[in-house]
């Protein structure tokens, strides 16, 4: 009796305590190295790059062992303005960049120095819990973010509760989840995390089980995902979705992900110019050279030897403007509870954000609009005043033929007789 229940426990215990050795880790070979040229290009090139956008490219090429130490001072130096001028704003995922970037792949000694924003970290982090406390279960800011908090405080030994991890991480979640959507990103940074914190729970307690369990739900969601040609979620997704599968492959099987067509099916978007933003190749590099966000305190694993990228610097390929003289006609429409219906006429090759600004034009009551910039280009934040609000978790959606966008307004090229919409929607 006692024995027929205690033996599937000690092989579940035996399971889980599989070395991580066990990862698949799948990269790109080093004849193929050149073929990450493009996006090294792009990162090494964005000589403007400020706060964010700074953190998450110097993260990267550290990760990946590139040795520049001129671009690696300019980043460095960006990045540490920027925590200087707007500390106190500073929301919690972007401490958490910041500190993963300076901290990455240095000796523990070194960092005496970004103590103090560790603690300021734990700090943010708990607003964010509170806020969720008083305001329906949403955070400040996004489980992305929570998860990159998590994920910092548990590499660089700040504090954190596993009880509230355990409370706020469950996998039914509704902030895993846009619009009903799964966040193919924000699971994948959740695994991450997760994972960290599985590794630094000494007993076999119930906290282990439960957190094992956790990763075994994300990681069959972030696999639901997974596209016919391997992308998982969309091609600016799928980094993230890598990095959580290499370390945990002992949760799904091995014909469950076939890792050589997603990195084959990255290549080939990475040729079409799909990652010509520097934070979109700094977010899918280090999955492409077998590394994940676990490994920034890892020193060993960080530093560059043979293997490593060997990398050839050119000046960047003139992205020739693909703007002519040829006209195409574009259906645009915003929705809140009304439609608001055009037909705009752009040069080929125009993106989002030049039909809207055309329909401004037509008639600006119904089209004016408003956008920030980011660290992924311009975000619409306001059309017809009225404005997205964190709170109520309202935002404006882009759509084409009634399908989501996967890019911004910036960097969406629009096609002759696509129907584009706004949509006054809620996550
Ligand atoms: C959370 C999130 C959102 C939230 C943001 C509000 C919130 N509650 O935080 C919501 C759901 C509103 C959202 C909307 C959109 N998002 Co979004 N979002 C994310 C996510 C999961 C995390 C962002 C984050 O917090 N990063 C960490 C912090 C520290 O960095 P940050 O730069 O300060 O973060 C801010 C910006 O990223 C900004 N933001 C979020 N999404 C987008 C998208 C664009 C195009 C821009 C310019 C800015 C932007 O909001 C963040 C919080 O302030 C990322 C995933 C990722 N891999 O980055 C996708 C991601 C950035 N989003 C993406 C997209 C496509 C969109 C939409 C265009 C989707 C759509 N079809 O409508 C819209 C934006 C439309 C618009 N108004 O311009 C893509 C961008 C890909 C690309 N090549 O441009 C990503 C990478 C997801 C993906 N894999 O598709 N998003
Ligand atoms: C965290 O603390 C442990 C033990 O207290 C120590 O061995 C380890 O080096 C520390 N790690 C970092 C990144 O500071
Ligand atoms: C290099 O990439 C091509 C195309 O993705 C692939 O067919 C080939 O097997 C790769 N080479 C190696 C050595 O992995
Ligand atoms: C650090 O990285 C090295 C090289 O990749 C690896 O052998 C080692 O197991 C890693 N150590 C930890 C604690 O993860
Ligand atoms: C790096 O590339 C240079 C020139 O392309 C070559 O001479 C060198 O041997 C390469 N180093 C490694 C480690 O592959
Ligand atoms: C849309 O209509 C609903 C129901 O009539 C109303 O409550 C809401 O305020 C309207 N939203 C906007 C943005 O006009
Ligand atoms: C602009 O749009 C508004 C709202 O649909 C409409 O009432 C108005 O007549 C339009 N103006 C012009 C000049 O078309
Ligand atoms: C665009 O709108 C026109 C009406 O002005 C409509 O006839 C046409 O079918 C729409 N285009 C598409 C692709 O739906």
């Amino acid at each position: 009796m006692r024995q027929s229940h205690q033996l599937p426990l000690v092989g579940l215990l035996l399971f889980f305590l599989i070395p991580s050795q066990l990862c698949t880790i799948c990269e790109v070979s080093k004849e193929n190295h050149s073929r990450l040229n493009p996006l090294l290009n792009t990162m090494i090139h964005s000589k403007y790059a400020r706060g964010i956008q700074a953190a998450n490219l110097l993260l990267a090429l550290k990760l990946v062992g590139i040795q520049d130490q001129n671009l690696e001072q300019q980043v460095f130096q960006e990045v540490s303005d920027s925590v200087e001028k707007k500390r106190s704003d500073l929301t919690s995922g972007e401490l958490a960049l910041v500190i993963l970037a300076l901290r990455a792949c240095q000796n523990s000694d070194e960092s005496v120095t970004y103590f103090h924003l560790v603690s300021q970290l734990e700090e943010k982090f708990q607003e964010e819990i509170e806020n969720m406390g008083v305001h329906d279960g949403n955070p400040l800011t996004n489980y992305y973010q929570l998860s990159l908090d998590v994920l910092t405080l548990c590499l660089f030994n700040g504090s954190y509760s596993i009880t509230e991890v355990k409370k706020y991480f469950t996998p039914e979640n509704k902030n895993f989840y846009f619009g009903g959507q799964f966040s193919v990103d924000t699971g994948a940074m959740a695994v991450l995390a997760l994972t960290c914190v599985k590794r630094s729970i000494q007993n076999n307690g119930e906290d282990l089980q439960d957190i094992n369990h956790y990763i075994e739900s994300l990681v069959k969601k972030i696999l639901s995902e997974k596209k016919g040609n391997g992308l998982i979620g969309n091609t600016y997704s799928t980094g993230e979705a890598m990095q959580a599968l290499f370390v945990s492959s002992n949760y799904y099987n091995k014909n469950e992900w076939n890792c050589q067509q997603t990195l084959d099916t990255v290549l080939k978007e990475i040729s079409q110019g799909a990652f010509h933003m520097p934070i979109a190749a700094a977010q899918i590099l280090p999955a492409l050279m077998g590394k994940t966000y676990l490994d920034v305190n890892n020193v060993s694993s960080c530093a560059s030897g043979p293997g490593h990228l060997n990398i050839s610097i050119h000046e960047p390929i003139p992205v020739e403007p693909t703007i002519s003289s040829t006209w195409i006609s574009v259906n645009y429409t915003v929705q809140i509870n009304e439609t608001f219906f055009t037909k705009v006429t752009v040069p080929k090759g125009s993106v989002f954000l030049n039909v809207m600004e055309e329909a401004q034009k037509i008639n600006q009551t119904a089209f004016c609009f408003k956008y920030v910039e980011s660290s992924w280009g311009p975000y619409i934040i306001s059309v017809q005043g009225l404005e997205e609000n964190h709170k109520d978790r309202t935002y404006w959606q882009l759509l084409s033929g009634g399908e989501p966008v996967t890019q911004g307004v910036g960097r969406y090229v629009v096609h002759n007789g696509e129907n584009l919409e706004v949509r006054w929607s809620k996550y």
